[in-house]
Order: C-alpha cells, then structure tokens, then sequence
C-alpha cells in the first residue's frame, strides 16, 4: 500500500510476503505529506532489497508526517543491500522511520537489516511497551559501515526527541556494533535518545572487542530506570555509564524462547517471572499518561511479594513492556440483571501472545449468554477505535468513538489541542453511548483526546491518548 498525501489507515491486517525494491517499503510505503496508522496488524517475511542510497523498510518505510503502530507485529521482514560499493546499508529491517513515528505495544522478532535490524529512526519517535527480541543486524557489500543496531538504529542527524518507555529488547545481534540499540550522535548534532523504565539482555554483537555493555546499547544515550545487561562492569578504561535507578540483574523472563525454541518469533514470552527484580523497580512519572502495559492490562500494578524499589506513588509500575501480575479485574457477582448478553472489551488478553496480540483483538472476553453479567469495581479503560491514532481530518466537528465497555454506566471524554497537557478544547461527563461528536475544534491543530468508562464504583483507567490533526 502506498500513500502520498494522503491519510493511510490498517487494522486486523496481514502483510505477508511482499517484495519492494530500492526506494519503498514492501508492505506499506508512506511518502511525503501523508499519515498512515497501522492497528492490530501481522507484517511477516516482507523484503525490501536492492541497492540505493535510501533502501530499508522491508514492513514500512515512513517518509510521512506521521507514523503510527499500535497492537502490531513485525517477523522475518528484511531489508538488505543486495550490491553496494558506494551505497551505504539499507536500514529498518522491519520499519524505516524518516518522519514522526509512535509504536505502542508491539512486537519485533526476527527482522534484519544492514543497520537497524528492526528499526531505523531518523526522526522523533516515540516508542512505548514494545518488544524486540531475536532481530539482526548484517554487514553489507558496501564501504559504509554496516552491522549497527541488532534491534534499532537511532540515524538522526539533527535534534529530533526520541523516547523508549517500558521496552524489552533482548537477544538481538550485530555483526558489528550494538545488538540492542546504536545510536551515532553525529558528531553531537543529534539529541541524545531517552531510554526509560526499560530492559536491555542478552544482546550480542560479533565485535569481541565491546564491552558487554556497548553489546546493549552504543552512544550517548540517556539512560534511566533500566535494566542492563553489562552495566556494572561498564567500558573498561572509561567513566561508570550514567545510568540512574538502573539495574544489571537477570529480568527472569518467562520464556524468551517460546515454546518452539526459537528465538524471534511470535510465541517469544518476555513477561517476568515471579521475583524478578524489574518487578515495582520503574519510575513511575515515566508512565504518564500512559495506563496499560503490552497486554493492554493496568501499568501500575503492585507485587505485594516485591518491596518497591521503584519511584513513584505506589503501586509502582516494573521496568520492560510488562506489569507482572496485571490482568483484566477478576469479577465477582453484584449488579446488572442483563438479560441479554454482554460483549466484554476487545483489548487484548492477559493469557495471549505478543503474536495474538496483533492479530487477534476479536477475541474479546464475552460473557456466557444465558448468564447475567457480573460487575464489581470500576470499569476497565476503554479502547479508541475512530479516528485511528495519527489521523488527518478535513472537518471542524469530529466524530470519537470507542469500544463499548462492560459494566459500563456512562463515558467521560476530554480533548486537548496541540498536546496531551495542552488546552482543553472539549469535555463531556456522563456519555450513554460509547461515541462522541466534538463541538467545532481550532482549525490547523493537533488534538489529543482520551475515555473512560464510569459506573457506581466510579471511574475506571483512561485510555492511551489518540491523536488527530485537523487540517482547513
Ligand atoms: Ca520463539
Ligand atoms: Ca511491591
Ligand atoms: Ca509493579
């Protein structure tokens, strides 16, 4: 699929098994003033090869104004230099990003590239309860140097804010430089990336001449809350690395092979075991904003078996894409005397898969028919459907709508223009329905809106903010 100016939408989707050449991304290729927001989507063994100075992206190549992921899945894709001598690699496995990118609660396993394995980030972006595991990055036929970023390659060339909130990278590999995340500064031009409330393990490079920690992460990065691997015996002849409530201790993940064995593919579970020390260990003002964790359970959960060694208000949030024992409130009987039946929130399930996770938001948890819906406490977050995250609209008054949520007893929605602690440009309490139509809204603006389902026990979470441009 292609945009140019224009605003690209993909939900419940597979891309599979595509092929680009030297200048677009194989699945979708989003150029110059477009968006393109992608939900809930499967990207597997795309390629995006040749030779050319700009080639990667072998899921998506971003040269938009936005970007956006949410709930997706990117395996197997490629992007490789097939002949080089001037060229430098192709970069962005799976995502080549040139413009503003978002990523929520997606997985990366098994991508290659040059540079990049997963991710090539030119531009801002920002990048929240994700997971990339098992992804690889090649040397090229090329004088460029190649090899850089097993997991993500940070290219900017100019100040651009790039953040990574609650990400698990872990066994990704590098033929040169970094397994886990490269980023080369450029001669300071650049702004130094944030890397909050994250994991970094067991990343691997073939430059045996790296510290264990450069094999984690390589650059001037702002390192904070995290954990990683290496950190402790730091660059050997350099200054300790500056890296604040950080830890270097075994994650515990559950299963970081899978059930296949294999690393990098869907089944990879990175949730943590039981007495993981990640586990309440985060810093919570890290999370603001956002409410859930890559399962779409509460991101604030307290482990009453974990003393919290984390900052915050508890119950403090853990370190990784994430909560341990955060699921969807338990229910026991009061309330509602349904006669018909109720469908529960599509949001992803606790139990399910990274993989599951995108391409499988239909399995919602419906209540048996016959069975009268049981409510307690207050209800959980609603999920945004329209518009799709990222979207650009022509028109003043827009309509928001939202998942219907169980238990349920009304809607409370705010907008906010140009940011999500911008000027509140509508509000409304005690919404019946699960949609909203705004009033007329500031032309030429970003807004920022989010829900929250209410009943007798209160208010639930709110949702993640979602965001559309209004263009007249
Ligand atoms: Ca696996
Ligand atoms: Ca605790
Ligand atoms: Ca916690």
């Amino acid at each position: 699929m292609t945009a140019v100016n224009s605003a690209l939408s993909a939900a419940q989707c597979e891309f599979r098994s595509n092929r680009a050449g030297h200048h677009y991304g194989a699945g979708i290729y989003g150029g110059p003033n477009s968006t393109a927001a992608v939900s809930s989507c499967l990207f597997a063994e795309n390629r995006a090869e040749g030779s050319g100075a700009t080639i990667g992206g072998g899921a998506i190549k971003h040269e938009g104004e936005m970007l956006t992921v949410t709930n997706s899945a990117f395996v197997n894709n490629v992007g490789l230099l097939t002949m080089g001598g001037s060229y430098p690699g192709a970069t962005g496995g799976a995502t080549q990003s040139l413009g503003k990118l978002v990523v929520r609660g997606s997985y990366f396993g098994g991508n290659q590239a040059n540079n990049g394995g997963a991710l090539a980030v030119y531009s801002a972006a920002t990048i929240v309860n994700s997971v990339f595991s098992g992804n690889h990055a090649l040397s090229g036929p090329t004088l460029w140097t190649t090899g850089y970023g097993g997991a993500i390659a940070i290219l900017a060339s100019q100040p651009s804010q790039i953040n990574l909130e609650g990400v698990t990278i872990a066994a990704n590999t590098a033929t040169e430089d970094a397994g886990g995340i490269y980023f080369s500064g450029f001669g300071g031009a650049a702004t130094p990336p944030l890397v909050e409330n994250s994991i970094l393990w067991g990343n691997r490079s073939s430059n045996n001449e790296l510290a264990q920690f450069q094999e984690q992460v390589h650059g001037p990065v702002n390192l904070w809350y995290d954990d990683i691997d290496g950190l402790a015996a730091g660059i050997p002849g350099e200054e300790p690395p500056q890296c604040p409530g950080c830890m270097d201790a075994d994650p515990l993940f559950v299963g970081p092979l899978g059930v296949d064995g294999l690393v990098g593919t869907l089944d990879d579970d990175l949730r943590l075991a039981g007495g993981s020390p990640v586990i309440d260990a985060a810093d919570n003002s890290g999370f603001a904003g956002i409410t859930t964790d890559m399962d779409g359970n509460s991101r604030f959960v307290d482990d009453p078996n974990t003393a919290d060694t984390g900052l915050g208000t508890p119950p403090v949030a853990d370190m990784g894409a994430y909560e341990f024992g955060s699921a969807p409130a338990a229910p026991t009987p009061t309330v509602t005397s349904a006669s018909t039946p109720v469908v529960g929130t599509p949001t992803p399930t606790s139990t399910a898969t990274p993989g599951d996770t995108a391409i499988a938001t239909a399995t919602s948890t419906v209540a048996p028919s016959a069975t009268p819906t049981v409510c307690v406490g207050v209800p959980m977050a609603p999920v945004v459907v329209d518009p799709p995250d990222g979207t650009t609209l022509n028109v003043r008054r827009v309509w928001l709508d939202w998942t219907d949520v169980s238990c349920a007893m009304h809607y409370e929605v705010v907008v906010r223009a140009r940011a999500i602690d911008g000027r509140r440009v509508g509000w409304r309490r005690n919404l019946t329905e699960s949609q909203y139509r705004t009033r007329a809204l500031p032309p030429n603006r970003s807004c920022f809106w989010q829900v929250r389902a209410c009943n007798t026990s209160g208010c639930g979470g709110w949702s993640v903010w979602s965001q559309f441009n209004l263009v007249q």
